[in-house]
């Protein structure tokens, strides 16, 4: 377990810091463990005119100075912006963006050639982001991936924490709309699990609209490395939310959809929907031994997971539940109710009698007990604690897991131990290293639906509000609110000695080892040359690029000619980054140091156009530019 209190503060591979370090942690000792005060009174549900009454503590342990670096990393969804954003805790300052599904001018992403080869052709530019997840070894971050999906275009994105850019995207065949996703914690993340939310009818071509009751949806087996979908497992209701255990053979999901409903109305019909745990060994031999079936064109194999089906087990759990939460001790998972007050406690080694037949799937639920209005997410200190956000009280509702249990079983405990009020409606919450064997119940985010009154107004859109919640002592401190764009439905907090990033990149990188592969065949270097190659009436512009220079300023190229520059950003210098951008060609793109990158446009307008480097790089950014001539054909 990482103490962030340690005196070796963690590893970052920048000695250059170090400096930065000395300071933060004689800053610490000086400043000492001030406590403060918080203030927070309820606002609830449909108060927005109301003035806001909560104060945030400004507890100086909090506080990370001008030059000083956080203790964590944030990794968060983007929402329906389509991307992952990097941010540092405590101090909530956005370090990066990803851009994933989206397209991205300042990096170029969803314009380059490198990074419409990962999107794909004709790929859709949009994306629905709300679960972000590193990989893991024996369950503890491995900083290998980041995955999140699209629920907007049923994908699943891999990103490279090594320099978080995204590598691969796949879509999910024979479904509607990859909502909950998780890895696989324990051997190794094998598998992303992936929950197709909605169900459809199949084969999907208009004979069979009508026939509600045989729609089905599936959960998806990606694989991590190939990200190839290793199987899917039809099920009964649909997916909302999933997690893993920590020994590597059951996932679990919840579902509101038990009704198989397509209207509001139906799928609040039933008081319980439930809980679908798949067995993950029994899924792979079942696959093994060729118990599979294909969809259309798909080759992926389909196995059968509805009631009855060996592979999976449905435990009814009270109304329409929401998020399901795998405690870090691997002992419990917590299903919240959503539209019940309450959550649900399955004690997780329970799951192998369940699968054998000895018990009833209800004898693995060992509390169900009440906390509030609307609870959606759980999340845990690793002291024996889990926070509840409650979206409808506007309350974070921590409770004892322990006491939770003994009540349920008719003991006189109390297991709510704090209610903390949280601006306004908040939906996740996360703890820092809290999905992991390494929970070191330091900080808690909650990720606010609405922000209403917190922030000075921006018209009708409001952002929405993550805050900081000190749960390092006793009391739940709320420390900090951070407005974001839409919408931040997940995150997670990683402790930076878990992330480690490249400075530069490497040459070999395989991120441009396609546009490395076309210059060989033009018997390009792209490392030393400066060279037009022409290809009928293909232009390829092959130059490099040192502060504040491109290895050409002009080149010349024919009217009605497809025009590929690649450029090699050859500076070794952390930080110097260049851009390449044609004025009015709808072009523009990021070299970073030791970078290859690659754009094509089309050369329509016979005259001057002017090239530009956009990311400031030198005294004489300015002066970086050249022309690209084109000729009458
Ligand atoms: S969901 S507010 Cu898309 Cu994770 Cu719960
Ligand atoms: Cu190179 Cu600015
Ligand atoms: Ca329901």
């Amino acid at each position: 377990m990482i103490n962030p209190k340690d005196k070796d503060l963690p590893a970052i591979d920048t000695e250059d810091r170090n400096a930065s370090e000395h300071v933060k942690l004689s800053r610490r000792l000086f400043l000492g463990g001030s406590a403060a005060l918080v203030g927070a009174a309820g606002v609830g549900f449909g108060s927005s005119m109301m003035p806001s009454v909560a104060h945030a503590s400004t507890d100086a342990k909090h506080t990370v100075g001008p030059g000083e670096l956080d203790e964590y990393y944030g990794f968060w969804s983007g929402g329906h912006q389509g991307e992952v954003r990097v941010l540092g805790l405590p101090s909530m300052r956005e370090l990066m963006r990803i851009p994933v599904f989206n397209v991205d001018s300042a990096t170029g992403w969803g314009i380059t050639n490198e990074s419409k080869a990962v999107l794909g052709q004709n790929a859709p530019l949009n994306g629905d982001c709300h679960h972000p997840h590193m990989s893991m070894t024996d369950g503890h971050y491995d900083s290998k991936y980041l995955f999140i999906n699209d629920k907007a275009n049923t994908r699943v994105a891999r990103i490279r924490v090594d320099i978080m850019k995204t590598d691969k995207i796949t879509t999910i065949p024979n479904c509607q709309a990859i909502h909950g996703l998780r890895v696989q914690k324990v051997p190794f993340t094998k598998y992303v699990f992936a929950n197709a939310e909605f169900r459809m009818p199949h084969p999907n071509n208009g004979t069979n609209m009508d026939d509600i009751a045989g729609y089905y949806t599936m959960f998806n087996g990606l694989n991590a490395e190939t990200m190839e979908v290793d199987w899917q497992i039809i099920v009964d209701g649909n997916l909302d939310n999933t997690d893993a255990d920590y020994t590597g053979k059951y996932a679990f999901s919840t579902c509101y959809n038990s009704e198989g409903a397509v209207d509001l109305a139906g799928s609040m019909r039933n008081e319980r929907d439930h809980l679908v745990i798949f067995n993950i060994e029994r899924i792979e031999a079942a696959v093994k031994a060729g118990k599979f079936q294909t969809l259309g064109d798909s080759k992926v194999p389909v196995l059968d997971g509805r009631k009855g089906s060996e592979l999976t087990r449905y435990v009814p759990v009270p109304k329409n539940p929401h998020g399901i939460n795998t405690s870090p001790d691997g002992k419990y998972a917590v299903a919240n109710g959503k539209l019940s007050p309450t959550v649900t406690v399955f004690q997780l080694d329970k799951f192998d009698a369940l699968f054998a037949d000895q018990i009833e799937p209800r004898d693995t639920v060992v509390a169900e007990v009440e906390l509030g209005l609307g609870p959606l997410h759980t999340a845990f200190d690793g002291k024996g604690n889990a926070f509840t956000t409650l979206f409808i009280d506007s309350q974070i509702c921590k409770w004892n897991i322990d006491n939770a249990i003994a009540a349920y079983k008719g003991e006189k405990v109390d297991y709510i131990l704090q209610k903390l009020d949280v601006h306004y409606q908040p939906g996740h919450n996360h703890t820092s290293m809290g999905e992991t064997r390494d929970a070191d119940g330091q900080y808690l985010v909650s990720l606010q639906k609405f922000s209403k009154d917190r922030f000075l107004p921006c018209g009708p859109l409001h952002p929405e509000n993550d805050q900081l919640i000190d749960i390092s002592g006793d009391e739940m401190k709320l420390i900090h609110d951070g407005p974001a764009f839409a919408e931040p439905h997940d995150c997670i907090i990683v402790h930076r000695s878990k992330v480690k990033t490249r400075k530069l990149y490497d040459r070999k990188d395989p991120t441009f080892a396609m546009t490395v592969d076309m210059a060989k065949k033009d018997g390009v270097t792209l490392e030393t040359d400066n060279k037009v190659i022409r290809d009928g009436n293909k232009v390829r512009v092959y130059m490099t690029s040192v502060a504040p220079a491109y290895g050409m300023n002009e080149f010349k190229v024919k009217q009605g000619d497809e025009v590929t520059v690649v450029i090699t950003n050859l500076d070794q210098i952390e930080d110097v980054s260049h851009g390449f951008c044609v004025v009015n060609h709808g072009v523009q793109m990021e070299i970073s140091p030791q970078q290859t990158a690659s754009v094509t446009f089309m050369a329509n307008d016979v005259g001057v156009h002017w090239y530009y480097c956009n990311w400031f790089c030198h005294a004489l950014h300015m002066e970086m530019r050249g022309r690209m001539l084109v000729e009458k054909a």
